[in-house]
């Protein structure tokens, strides 16, 4: 049962955000310069690196993205002949490795996105520990982060990233400034898994800055199960077809040992990790990219799916 003041008080600070969203300073830091990235991630939770990718190659990234959701393609990226090239390209990996640091962990936690699912607006986390401040995911600094890179401009239309900002440091989704992540073709926008996020922002059309409260984008433009925004207040997309491709690296430490325990009570990953097959010449170019593999193909080939969980279940313990 909701409580009526309690949702009073929300609505009237996302107006209040709504308000001070144009006024936030969100600066996109050069692709080449690791040690500004760094510094921002750490203080605000997120950051937007201009220029990883050439235009020709997020067309060719569409592609793959559209040729993958033709044929329904399962399995993790590096699974994928074309769409590894997104993960192992040598200035991803750097901007990859600027943000983790040295030898940054891939477990096959990643995915291309072509279509719209139920549920993907709304503000959430990605770690394990969601609900409890006193949890082990917030005793120390986070090390696992996620990259997405969003294959249309995102400026000028809708379908980018919403972030709250500095939202990494508290288990409340409901606080930090959010925003429209401006990202344009050829960006990569990294955030901590910790860090509160949602995918659909959806602009305005004559106060594209001003970060509308997502219940009420969510009521006006997810209808039917398809996202489609109203065309007299908003801006529509880019292109039909809203694609992007996301990916987790992490150190090698405590919460990734706890990141794999909640992973693999998740049937979104197992069922990935089943329908993945990472060949020698992969393998091969992700350590030269510089990254550490850690292939659980073995372990969750014979995990009944049926029984893990398809929604957030707390870790016990
Ligand atoms: O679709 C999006 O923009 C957000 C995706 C997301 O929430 C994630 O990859 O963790």
């Amino acid at each position: 049962m909701s409580n009526l003041p309690a949702r009073l008080l929300r609505l009237s600070r996302e107006l209040r955000y709504a308000a001070t969203s144009p006024a936030l300073d969100i600066d996109a830091i050069d692709a080449g310069n690791g040690t500004a990235a760094k510094r921002h991630i750490e203080q605000r939770g997120w950051v937007l690196m201009r220029g990883v990718f050439s235009q020709s190659e997020i067309a060719t990234f569409r592609e793959h993205v559209l040729e993958a959701s033709r044929t329904k393609r399962a399995g993790d990226l590096l699974t994928d002949p074309n769409l590894r090239e997104v993960i192992l390209n040598e200035r991803y990996a750097k901007v990859v490795k600027s943000i983790v640091g040295q030898r940054p962990v891939y477990c096959g936690d990643s995915n291309w996105s072509a279509d719209y699912y139920p549920g993907t607006i709304g503000f959430h986390k990605d770690n394990p520990d969601k609900e409890l401040q006193s949890a082990p995911d917030w005793q120390t600094p986070y090390t696992i982060f996620r990259f997405g890179v969003y294959l249309q401009d995102c400026v000028n239309f809708s379908g980018g990233l919403c972030l709250r900002d500095r939202s990494h440091e508290t288990v409340d989704v409901n606080t930090g400034q959010p925003f429209a992540v401006p990202s344009l073709p050829g960006d990569v926008v990294a955030w901590s898994h910790r860090t509160t996020h949602s995918g659909y922002a959806t602009r305005l059309h004559s106060l594209p800055k001003v970060f509308l409260p997502l219940p009420v984008i969510a009521r006006l433009a997810a209808r039917g199960g398809h996202y489609q925004a109203p065309r007299a207040l908003f801006r529509g997309l880019e292109h039909p077809d809203r694609l992007a491709v996301f990916s987790s690296f992490a150190q090698h430490d405590h919460h990734l040992d706890r990141y794999l325990r909640y992973l693999k009570t998740r049937q979104y990953y197992v069922q990935s990790i089943q329908a993945s097959t990472w060949d020698q010449a992969a393998r091969e170019r992700a350590v030269v990219a510089g990254y550490e593999l850690l292939d659980l193909s073995d372990e969750l080939r014979r995990v009944d799916v049926s029984k893990l969980n398809r929604d957030h279940v707390p870790l016990s313990g």
